[in-house]
């Protein structure tokens, strides 16, 4: 995170709002997208399934104030015939029309009871011209975890490790004429995706558990959620390169409500 950082940015305050960063970061991740698997003392209780006839819903949009990160230019020291001389990061995708950011997991916290989730039983990460594709994506998981689909369309041998928290979960060859290989994932949570023998490749799995009340944002930033339970919660958006935002929600009984969430960024000053 060179473009912005801590330091660098703030969230304009609309209503509350929270930052959260570091390891404090990532045990909430954990808390959030984990759902816990008993009823017990000092746990939350289980999530239930209900039928959500009258709920409500929260559209919005994140974007930047003002200044946004560039899309940074990496070059490609290797395998060129393949992977090409330049590629463009994927980390800030913002658009040059409303500055919206794409790829924000906005999720609304706190629902214990409310609509059944879907889990599924596999996603697909392909290897095509040394990028991952897609670069983010989400799935919900069941108690049984999930498939990893890895396909390789390159033909050039690359090295899928993958990580939750900074723990590795799987790290395996994949070798120039492998074209799939399935790995299983059981753990919730951000699984961030890299490749050993390419730097640059990088992607990242949101797997949720309990949790149907999520959207991602589109590239003008916008997302919806809808089928909630009359109730107050929190929004939270993660996004790979921010700390997490996290605003209070209050949804009304088949209303709509509008919460944005705007990113104050500087430009990070120049030494030269
Ligand atoms: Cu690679």
């Amino acid at each position: 995170m060179k473009a912005i950082n801590k330091k660098t940015m703030r969230i304009v305050k609309k209503t509350r709002i929270r930052i959260i960063t570091g390891a404090t970061l990532t045990a909430l991740m954990i808390l959030a997208l984990s759902a816990p698997e008993s009823e017990g003392q000092g746990k939350a209780p289980a999530y239930k399934i209900i039928e959500v006839t009258d709920g409500g819903s929260v559209f919005g949009v994140v974007r930047f104030d003002t200044k946004y990160p560039p899309q940074k230019k990496i070059r490609v020291s290797k395998d060129n015939e393949t992977c090409g001389t330049i590629k463009l990061s994927e980390r800030f995708l913002v658009s040059k029309d409303n500055k919206g950011l794409k790829n924000v997991l906005v999720t609304v916290e706190g629902v214990t009871s409310g609509k059944a989730p879907s889990p599924a039983k596999s996603v697909t990460l392909v290897q095509n011209g040394c990028t991952y594709l897609p670069h983010f994506q989400v799935a919900e998981i069941g108690a049984d975890g999930i498939n990893i689909k890895l396909l390789n369309e390159d033909g050039i041998f690359h090295n899928v490790h993958t990580y939750h928290e900074d723990t590795t979960l799987f790290n395996v060859p994949h070798l120039a004429l492998q074209k799939e290989i399935n790995q299983h994932i059981a753990v919730a949570g951000i699984v961030k995706v890299k490749c050993d023998v390419h730097a640059w490749m990088s992607a990242n799995i949101a797997l949720l558990k309990d949790q149907p009340y999520y959207a991602v944002t589109d590239e003008n930033g916008s997302f919806s959620i809808g089928d909630i339970p009359a109730g107050t919660y929190t929004l939270r958006a993660w996004h790979e390169g921010l700390p997490v935002m996290e605003k209070e929600l209050t949804i009304t009984a088949e209303e709509s409500s509008e919460v944005d969430f705007v990113i104050k960024g500087k430009k990070k000053k120049k030494k030269q």
